[in-house]
């Protein structure tokens, strides 16, 4: 190869050669789209919203199906989140679609925690996928990823503006979750009313700082579509699966008394756009932007909280021995003082039993003596009064022993004058 070849250096130590002939590198990314073909797709949506705002409906309707799912009540005492994993197939590509809906969502009266299962379902999915990493043996290639790629978070059609629920919620879940805001039911609002509704939403986004999801605007051939859509958030929407016969074609629509609205009509909602940005055009940035700066996020703020760190306070790559060594000892003198305190903290148990102990020991043993004297007291009582008794007893009896004598006396000296005035009646 001649020196002139060298066409040109790129960085230090890299150069550009032209080849002689064709290599075949340059199938390269068909090698990529074949295994990512054969592997499939994931995609997870999480749709927030009040009951009955027509999640499963749009759900429906964005995948051209029927999904399973019953519609919740009112009466749920708190917010829940429910899964559901489906496998699609749209040609030769498969898709793990897993749609998790909040249930009963605004339905209580203090609103205050609403948000709180949907960020701890958000973070226990972040979890699985750290400790999953983290593992000796990784199987990330067979893992099921359910981390939530997009948040579809429905507002209500009031044409006034956002409820606070929907702020704080919104606010909360911005940095750990793609937030792709869409006016639900939007058939219930004029278009005048729909206008100054966007505008309204868009302006208490903006100054409550609550980040949404923005459709990247850094690849070229996406960027126009992107940058327009940008300025159309949040789409108005609408579902429906009925379809309807509208001139000679079946149309998912919805029929009223006073005519028909057209899901699929760009005239009558943004469904198109919504479908348009979130599953033609923008479904591997979504997940892309959940793997680089969502979880991104969570793992290395779970790190630092375990510990780790980059660099040492010198500035020197902080060793992953190092940290597991520090970590260990500080854990195991944690443990220590911990063992001292529960030892202490038992000695002293025992002392504080002992003594209660013994104090009911003592007031036993006065409890006895008491009883004891009380006994004897009652005992005295007793043999003084048998002796009493006894003593009137005997001097009953000798006073009976006297009568007994006098009476026998008494008859002994009524016999003899008897038998005398006996006599003097014979003579
Ligand atoms: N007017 C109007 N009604 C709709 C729209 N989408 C759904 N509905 C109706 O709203 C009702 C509730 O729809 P669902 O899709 O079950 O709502 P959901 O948000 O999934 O409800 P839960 O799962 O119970 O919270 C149904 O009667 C739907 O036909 C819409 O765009 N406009
Ligand atoms: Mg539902």
């Amino acid at each position: 190869m001649a020196a002139t070849d060298i066409a040109r250096q790129v960085g230090e130590g890299c150069r550009t050669v032209p080849l002689a002939g064709h290599v075949g590198f340059d199938s390269l990314p068909d090698q990529l789209v074949n295994k990512s073909v054969s592997q499939g797709f994931c995609f997870n949506i999480l749709c927030v919203g009040e009951t009955g705002l027509g999640k499963s409906t749009l759900m429906d309707t964005l995948f051209n199906t029927k999904f399973e799912g019953e519609p919740a009540t009112h009466t749920q005492p708190g917010v829940q989140l429910r899964s559901n994993t489906y496998d699609l197939q749209e040609s030769n590509v498969g898709l793990k679609l897993t749609i998790v809906s909040t249930v009963g969502f605004g339905d209580q009266i203090n609103k205050e925690d609403s948000y709180k299962p949907i960020v701890e379902f958000i973070d226990a999915q972040f979890e699985a996928y750290l400790q999953e990493e983290l593992k000796i043996r990784r199987v990330l290639h067979a893992y099921h990823d359910s981390r939530i790629h997009a948040c579809l978070y429905f507002i209500a059609p009031t044409g006034h503006s956002l409820k606070s629920l929907d702020l704080v919620t919104m606010k909360k879940l911005d940095s750990k979750v793609n937030i792709i805001p869409i006016i639900a039911k939007s058939d219930a609002i004029s278009k005048s009313e729909l206008t100054k509704f966007k505008i309204k939403i868009t302006s208490e986004l903006v100054s409550n700082g609550v980040q949404i999801y923005q459709f990247p605007t850094d690849d070229e051939s996406v960027a126009e579509i992107n940058g327009t859509m940008n300025a159309h958030l949040p789409f108005a929407v609408i579902g429906s699966t009925e379809e309807l016969k509208i001139g000679n074609k079946m149309m998912k629509a919805r029929q009223y008394p006073w005519g028909t609205v057209q899901v699929e009509n760009e005239a009558h909602c943004d469904f198109v756009k919504l479908r348009e940005m979130l599953i033609r055009v923008n479904m591997e940035d979504l997940r892309e932007q959940t793997h680089s700066r969502h979880y991104e996020l969570y793992r290395r703020c779970k790190l630092e909280e375990m510990g780790f760190q980059d660099t040492d306070p010198d500035s020197k790559p902080f060793s992953l021995q190092e940290t597991y060594e520090a970590k260990r000892n500080e854990f195991l003198g944690e443990l220590q003082k911990k063992e001292e305190e529960m030892r202490q903290m038992f000695v002293q148990r025992v002392k504080e039993k002992e003594a209660e102990l013994k104090e009911a020991e003592k007031e036993l043993h006065e409890k006895f003596d008491r009883l004891k004297k009380l006994h004897q007291d009652e005992k005295k009582k007793l043999e003084d009064k048998k002796k009493s008794l006894d003593d009137e007893v005997n001097a009953f009896k000798q006073r009976k022993t006297a009568a007994e004598l006098l009476q026998s006396q008494g008859s002994q000296a009524g016999g003899s004058q008897t038998l005398k005035r006996d006599k003097e009646k014979k003579n």
